[in-house]
This record gives C-alpha cells, structure tokens and sequence, in this order.
C-alpha cells in the first residue's frame, strides 16, 4: 500500500519503517502517524515479518509533534478529539517487536515515539529530548511516564523542565537506549538485531515482549508471577522441544512458530 509520509520496506522476515517527512525533520502529524499504525498493523499481520525497524533520517528520527498543526487547536478540539490516543493505542498494540533505530533529534514526541518502541539503538548523533515546556505545553505521549521509568526522576525532571537535549552517550548511561553506535553503522546494526530477533520462535519473543512490558506496569511479585506462568506456558510448544534438544545435540534449532 502506498504511503506519503513513510517509506516501508519488507525483506528477509523484517519491515523497514522509514519516518519520511524530511522537510519537516519528520515532525508527527495526523497522516504519518495514521500511515505508521497502518504500516504496523500490516506487518503484524503478515506471516512473513518477524521483527520490525523504525527509523528516521540522518539528522531527525522525528523531532517531534508538528507544531504548525497544533498551534491554533482550542482546547476542546484536542481534548474532544483526544489528540493522539488512537495514533498510539496503534503503535503500542504492535505485539512483534519494534526496535527504534535513531539518529539526530528525537525531540518530544519524537522521543515519546522511540520510547513506544521495544528498545532503542542510537547513532552517536542521537539528541533526545523533552523541549514541550519551551512551547508552552508539557509532554503528552509519555514524555513524563516512560522516560520517568526508563532513566529515574532526576533526569527525567530535567529533561522535562528545562528542555535541555541528552546526547547518545547520556541516553545509554541513563538507560534510555540499549547502545550506541557510530551513525554509519546504525542501520546496520539495528538490521542485525532485528535479523537476530527473526531467527528465533515468534511465540517465545511475543512471551518476552509481553513480559518485560508488565514489568513497567505490575507489583514485582505479580510480574514474577506473570513471567513464571509464561515460562511454563511455553514448554507446550514444539519450539521449546526443538530449542532445548538443539542443545542437547549440538546443532541449531529449526523454530517453526509452534
Ligand atoms: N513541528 C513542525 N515543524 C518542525 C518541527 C516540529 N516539531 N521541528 C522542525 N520543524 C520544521 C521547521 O519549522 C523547519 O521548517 P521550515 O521553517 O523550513 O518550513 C524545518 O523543520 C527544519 O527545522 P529547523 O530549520 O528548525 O532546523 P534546525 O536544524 O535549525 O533545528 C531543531 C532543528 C530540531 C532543533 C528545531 O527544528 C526544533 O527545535 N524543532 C522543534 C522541536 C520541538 O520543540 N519538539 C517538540 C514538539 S511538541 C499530545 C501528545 C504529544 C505531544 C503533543 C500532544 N497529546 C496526547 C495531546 C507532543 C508534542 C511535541 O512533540
């Protein structure tokens, strides 16, 4: 299907999704983030696609809500029409994996977006950033939740309050990227992963997905508890046989997603 704002490609069990709005340093408008619900909800339901990339430019993964759309809302259009919400309740109910891929600025939404995702890999151009309170208005895709979870409140305080950018290597030293790499490999890296992610059992990588999920929203026993009973849940399928005599016979498992 075709997009406007986005360039989505599939190969090798891994869809692509590129942010592709350059003139605007691929700011978040109703149609991309209509598009990217879209492009997810097709690679959820495709058979082929195990693990997904999203990514931006070189100087932007996203560097934030458009403005220019927002500017003139009233307030009971936004809350009437409750900006956003459906745009992320799309991205969130994603169940393959999403790894965010980013380079440049990732500036409010953009850095909420990147957040959505399963877990982020960053050029060592990265900015991330919470600038909202320098519009007047505040985060409102997670920007004071998940960042709060991801990287503690201190930062989390800063980043909010003040606007100021964190670079790469702040963000993998806070906890909010899972590593750094030079912005030449990125995209190298981040396909490597996925391809990593893609050679394992769909079903026990939807499990983990789920699990560390519930681990932002549970009581620790209660997520234990979750974990434990997916674990167990796991020994009813054929993959855990496969993987676990793999092993036993020193071979590779063939997973067949049963
Ligand atoms: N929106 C619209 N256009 C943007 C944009 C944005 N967020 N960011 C950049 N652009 C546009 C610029 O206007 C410019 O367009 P032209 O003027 O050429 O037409 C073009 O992209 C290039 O930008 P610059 O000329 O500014 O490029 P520089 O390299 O000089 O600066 C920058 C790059 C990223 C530092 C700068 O563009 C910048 O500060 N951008 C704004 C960053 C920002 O404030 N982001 C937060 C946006 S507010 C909600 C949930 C969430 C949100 C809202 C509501 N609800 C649930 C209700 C989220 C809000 C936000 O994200």
């Amino acid at each position: 299907m075709a997009y406007q704002n986005l360039i989505v490609e599939t190969s090798n069990h891994v869809t692509l999704i590129r942010l592709n709005r350059p003139d605007a340093l691929n700011a978040l408008n109703m149609e991309l983030l209509g598009e990217l619900g879209r492009a997810l909800a097709e690679a959820q339901a495709n058979d082929k696609v195990r693990c997904i990339v999203l990514t931006g430019s070189e100087k932007a993964f996203a560097a934030g809500a458009d403005i220019k759309m927002m500017a003139e809302k009233s307030f009971v259009e936004v809350f009437a029409g409750d900006l956003f919400t459906n745009e992320e309740k799309a991205i969130l109910k994603t169940r393959k994996p999403i790894i965010a891929a980013v380079a440049g600025y990732a500036l409010g939404g953009g850095c909420e977006l990147a957040m959505m995702c399963d877990f982020i890999i960053a050029a060592d151009t990265a900015r991330f950033g919470q600038p909202e309170v320098n519009l007047g208005v505040m985060a409102g895709m997670g920007g004071t939740q998940r960042l709060t979870r991801l990287v503690g409140r201190a930062k989390a305080m800063d980043m909010n309050l003040t606007g100021r950018f964190m670079d790469a290597e702040e963000a993998e030293r806070a906890g909010l990227v899972s590593r750094v790499v030079p912005a030449r490999k990125l995209m190298d890296e981040a396909m490597a992963a996925a391809q990593k992610i893609a050679e394992k059992s769909m079903i026990t990588v939807m499990a983990i997905k789920e699990a560390v999920h519930r681990a932002e929203e549970m009581p620790l026993s209660e997520g234990v508890l979750f974990e434990r009973r997916l674990f167990h849940a796991l020994f009813a399928t054929e993959d855990q046989k496969e993987g676990m005599r793999a092993f036993v016979e020193k071979r590779e498992p063939q997973f067949r997603d049963r």
